[in-house]
C-alpha cells in the first residue's frame, strides 16, 4: 500500500480539504499533518481552534489513517520520518512567500524518491464564506485581547510593527515573507504616540487625546486580526488611567504600556536634550495598581516603561524601577534607550534576568538597530517593536513625488514609482 500525506493549516475543515482527501484516498494510505501552533503562527494564521481540537477534527474524518503532528512549516523533518510515496496539496502555493515549502517538499522527496500531486484548490463562494467568518472571529475583542499572552508563550520573540491607520494596520496584518528558506511576518502591532501624532502634523507631546488615539485604534482593529499593543504615554492622571484601561480592554487591545514620567511628556529620542521629568518610583507603581485594579479580564497587560536610561539616571535606578514596578503588578517591562550600541540595554536585561526569569521584557531599538532578533532573544528579551519605521519610509517617499511633481509641472516622472491603479484598486478587500 501506498503512503500519501497532506499537511493541514486550518481551524476548519471545508468542502476544499475533503476534496484533498477524497483524491488522496485514490493513492493509498492517507496520513495527515496537523500543524503545530507554532507554525500556524508562522504560516500568518493564528490559531483560534485549540491544537487538541483540531487533531481530533483530522482523526473524525473517514479516509485518514493517522494523524501526526507536523511541528514545523516546512515539511522536510516530517517527511523524513514518514518517507511517503506521495504529498498532496492544493496549487495554490505556486507563487507567493508559500513557494518556498513547495520547494522543500519538492527536494525532500527527491531523496526516496517520491512525488508532489498538485490539485486545483478550490475556489468557491462557500470557502471563501467560511475563511471570512474564521477571520472575523479572530478579530472580535476575545480572541484579540488574549493573543498577546498566547504569543508570548509561542514565540521566541515577538515581532511588532508600529502602525498608524487601517492601511498600515493591513501592511501588518499581510506581509509574509520566505527568507533563507524561512517563512516570516509580523506577530503584533504597536500603535505609537510618537506616529499616531506626526501623521496628525502634531508633535508628540500627548497633545493627541486619548479620544483621537482609540479613533486610531478602530480603524486598525476593523480592518485587522493582529494583537494591539497601544503606546499609552504617560498613562495620565491615574483617575483617567483608570478609564481608558477599561475602554482599552473593551475594544480587544491586548497591552498598554506606560512611560515613568509626569508633566509636559517629550519624546524618548530627545533625551536630555529637552526639559523632561521622571515619576517617583511610589507615583508610579500607584498607577500600575490601579490600572490592575481596574481592568476586568486576564488578558489585558499593562507593561511599565522605564525611562532611566532614557534620562541618564543610570542602571541602579532603573533596575530599582523594574523591580517596583513588576512588584506593584506590572505585566511586563518595557527599557528604552537612545543609544547607538546595544550595551546598556543588554546590561539591564542580563541584571534583571538573574533576579525575575518571566516577566516579559519589551524593546524599541531604534538607535541601536544593528541589533538583531537572535541576539535580543539571547538577552531574554520576549517583544521587539520597530516603532517607526514604516511611518519614516513613507514620508520620504511621499516628499520626493510631491517635489517631482512640482518640478516637471506633470506626474509622468513619478509614475515609475507609483503603485499601479489596478493594484491600489484592488488592495482593500471587499466583503
Ligand atoms: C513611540 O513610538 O511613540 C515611542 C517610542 O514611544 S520612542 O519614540 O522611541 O519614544
Ligand atoms: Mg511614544
Amino acid at each position: 500500500m501506498k503512503k500519501i500525506y497532506a499537511c493541514f493549516c486550518t481551524d476548519v475543515i471545508h468542502e476544499g480539504h475533503l476534496n484533498i482527501i477524497e483524491q488522496a484516498k485514490q493513492y493509498g494510505e492517507v496520513i495527515a499533518g496537523v500543524l503545530s501552533d507554532q507554525a500556524m503562527i508562522k504560516y500568518n494564521r493564528f490559531p483560534i481552534v485549540s491544537f487538541e481540537e483540531r487533531k481530533r477534527m483530522l482523526e473524525e474524518i473517514p479516509g485518514i489513517s493517522e494523524v501526526v503532528v507536523q511541528k514545523e512549516v516546512m515539511y522536510e523533518e516530517t517527511l523524513k520520518k514518514l518517507k511517503p510515496d506521495y504529498v498532496i496539496h492544493g496549487d495554490n502555493w505556486k507563487s507567493g512567500p508559500m513557494e518556498v515549502i513547495r520547494n522543500n517538499v519538492i527536494e525532500t522527496l527527491k531523496e526516496w524518491g517520491g512525488e508532489l500531486i498538485e490539485i486545483p484548490y478550490t475556489y468557491n463562494e462557500r470557502v471563501s464564506n467560511i475563511e471570512v467568518l474564521m477571520k472575523e472571529k479572530a478579530a472580535m475583542p476575545e480572541y484579540r485581547r488574549k493573543r498577546l499572552r498566547l504569543l508570548l508563550k509561542l514565540c521566541p520573540i515577538v515581532k511588532t510593527i508600529e502602525v498608524h491607520s487601517g492601511l498600515t494596520g493591513l501592511i501588518a496584518e499581510k506581509t509574509i515573507v520566505a527568507n533563507d528558506g524561512e517563512i516570516d511576518q509580523f506577530d503584533a502591532m504597536w500603535l505609537s504616540s510618537l506616529c499616531d501624532s506626526t501623521v496628525k502634523g502634531k508633535p508628540d507631546i500627548e497633545l493627541v487625546d486619548m479620544s483621537s488615539r482609540l479613533r486610531t485604534v478602530d480603524d486598525i482593529l476593523e480592518v485587522t486580526t493582529k494583537p494591539i499593543i497601544l503606546d499609552g504615554d504617560t498613562g495620565g492622571l491615574i483617575e483617567h488611567f483608570v478609564y481608558n484601561v477599561r475602554t482599552l480592554e473593551r475594544m480587544g487591545v491586548s497591552a498598554v504600556i506606560i512611560e515613568d514620567k509626569t508633566g509636559l511628556k517629550k519624546n524618548s529620542l530627545f533625551g536630555t536634550e529637552v526639559e523632561q521629568t521622571q515619576d517617583t518610583i511610589e507615583g508610579f507603581c500607584a498607577k500600575i495598581k490601579a490600572g490592575k485594579k481596574a481592568q476586568r479580564t486576564e488578558d489585558f497587560m499593562i507593561i511599565a516603561r522605564i525611562e532611566s536610561l532614557i534620562l541618564e539616571k543610570g542602571m541602579k535606578d532603573a533596575l530599582a524601577r523594574a523591580i517596583a514596578y513588576t512588584e506593584a503588578g506590572a505585566d511586563g517591562i518595557m527599557i528604552h534607550s537612545r543609544r547607538k550600541e546595544p550595551t546598556e540595554i543588554f546590561e539591564f536585561c542580563d541584571r534583571f534576568r538573574e533576579i525575575n526569569k518571566d516577566t516579559p521584557i519589551v524593546v524599541v531599538p531604534t538607535s541601536y538597530n544593528q541589533v538583531t532578533e537572535e541576539e535580543l532573544y539571547n538577552h531574554g528579551i520576549n517583544i521587539v517593536i520597530y516603532a517607526n519605521q514604516l511611518t519614516r519610509s513613507a514620508f520620504p517617499a511621499m516628499q520626493q513625488t510631491a517635489t517631482d511633481i512640482l518640478k516637471y509641472h506633470r506626474a509622468k516622472e513619478v509614475d515609475e514609482r507609483l503603485m499601479p491603479i489596478k493594484e491600489i484598486l484592488t488592495l482593500i478587500d471587499e466583503l
